[in-house]
């Protein structure tokens, strides 16, 4: 199913008086206080975010999985879901792959289909949290710490297939996400699995193109109660740096502890130069996986925050992989999936609207108030105008959930696809 630029104009119609009224209201009060509004709406038009191949059917839990109807059953079909994402909200121009949920039957096709819809591949995954049918070794006790080289070697020649899958479709990133670790006191030694693992990633290393990046993501439980191998940040940049500096941190926001400061570890990151990227979703106890700002919008704009100033500050930083993990239990993938770029795109925005220099200035002179007031001006700025207008300027709709509803999209996939295709991925 394709959506044309007609169809989104349609769909447009009547929203336009109403955004046109509200940006230019805001434009007129931003640019009296000295904003370039034209310069954040360009930001913001050319900030894409990628889709979780994994991501685009319902998930589940160990209690149960609901589906959802006309879910993609192929690559292909998950590449013209992202295409749909991308039409709408035009913030969606590329998909990371988790492989083997998504190995390409034909190469040049799925490139070809993707080039059409604007959609680059973006970081790889690989799996080594789940046994193959055909595959000689467990991965029970883990893979890359494992105690058994079988299994290591096992696991390390995987990433290898999987970093040459992503170089066939263009992709500069491999991320490795490890469940390794224990479910009870003694079962591991924690020296040997992390000693394991470096090593095991060293060998992955130097098998990555000159020009790709080695993404490292933490966790600091499940499916291990006990611990986990790369538990936090420290474990993953100490990993990172072992490899060498095309190793980089991943932070998934769902992989912190209740109550950590996420946007002191992504400042820090930024300062040393090894922060890789994001996987975007929100939580209020675990990795549970939700959908981007639905529980604590104010934590992911002050991520932003710190985000903004590391791009204006830390050169020796390289540009971010930014990518949305998500799983998606009781609401409509695609409209999960579009909440989420929205709220992305307004932490992103407010973030933008915050004076640094002024800031920088309250916090030389210990100004905590006029700090919090800085941070808080920015935040209380309803921002979704300039959304649409960076929506707007690249062919996208005003409101991608509305026009998702009035072209009455889901029902056209269920036509196409049936009520019971089941999407790969979690
Ligand atoms: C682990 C994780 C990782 C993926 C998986 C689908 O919780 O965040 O990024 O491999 O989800
Ligand atoms: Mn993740």
């Amino acid at each position: 199913m394709i959506i044309n630029n007609q169809h989104i104009e349609d769909s447009n119609k009547s929203k336009h008086e109403e955004h046109s009224e509200n940006f230019d209201f805001l434009a007129n009060r931003l640019a009296k206080n000295g904003h370039d509004v034209a310069n954040i709406v360009s930001k913001l038009a050319d900030f894409q975010v990628a889709i979780p191949s994994w991501a685009l059917g319902a998930g589940g839990t160990r209690f149960g999985r609901f589906g959802f109807y006309g879910e993609p059953s192929n690559l292909e079909q998950k590449i013209d879901d992202v295409g749909i994402l991308h039409s709408l909200t035009q913030t969606a121009g590329a998909v990371s792959l988790h492989i083997p949920w998504d190995i390409p039957s034909d190469y040049e096709a799925i490139k070809e289909k993707a080039d059409a819809l604007h959609i680059r591949f973006d970081a790889v995954n690989s799996n080594t949290f789940q046994d193959q049918k055909d595959a000689s070794e467990t991965y029970k006790y883990g893979s890359l710490s494992n105690v058994s080289k079988a299994v290591r070697e096992q696991a390390i020649q995987h990433n290898l297939d999987v970093i040459n899958i992503g170089n066939k479709l263009g992709s500069k990133a491999l991320t490795v996400w490890l469940a390794d670790g224990s479910c009870f006191p003694g079962q591991n030694n924690f020296q040997t699995a992390f000693q394991n693992t470096q090593d095991s990633l060293i060998d992955i290393y130097k098998g990555l193109p000159d020009d790709w990046k080695m993404l490292v993501e933490y966790k600091p439980y499940e499916p291990n109660f006990y611990s986990t191998v790369i538990q936090d940040w420290g474990a993953s940049l100490m990993l990172a740096n072992g490899c060498g500096d095309k190793a980089y941190t991943l932070v998934d926001l769902g992989h912190h502890l209740p109550n950590s400061n996420i946007e002191q570890i992504v400042s820090i990151l930024q300062l040393k130069g090894k922060l890789g990227g994001f996987h975007f979703n929100d939580s209020k106890y675990g990795d549970d996986d939700l959908t981007v700002g639905s529980i604590k919008p104010y934590a992911l704009f002050l991520i932003f925050n710190e985000l903004v100033y590391g791009m204006e500050n830390n050169p020796q930083n390289p540009d971010l992989a930014w990518m949305i993990d998500a799983s998606h239990n009781v609401k409509d993938p695609l409209e999960d999936l579009i909440q989420s770029l929205e709220a992305i795109q307004e932490a992103y925005a407010k973030a933008l609207l915050i004076d640094q220099t002024a800031l920088k200035s309250a916090q030389s002179n210990n100004d905590v108030v006029k700090c919090q007031e800085i941070l808080q001006g920015a935040y209380r700025t309803d921002v979704r105008p300039l959304l649409e207008k960076a929506r707007l300027n690249t062919g996208g709709a005003i409101s991608p959930i509305d026009s998702y509803r009035s072209l009455d999209l889901r029902n056209q996939l269920i036509k196409e696809r049936g009520k019971h295709t089941v999407a790969t991925g979690l």
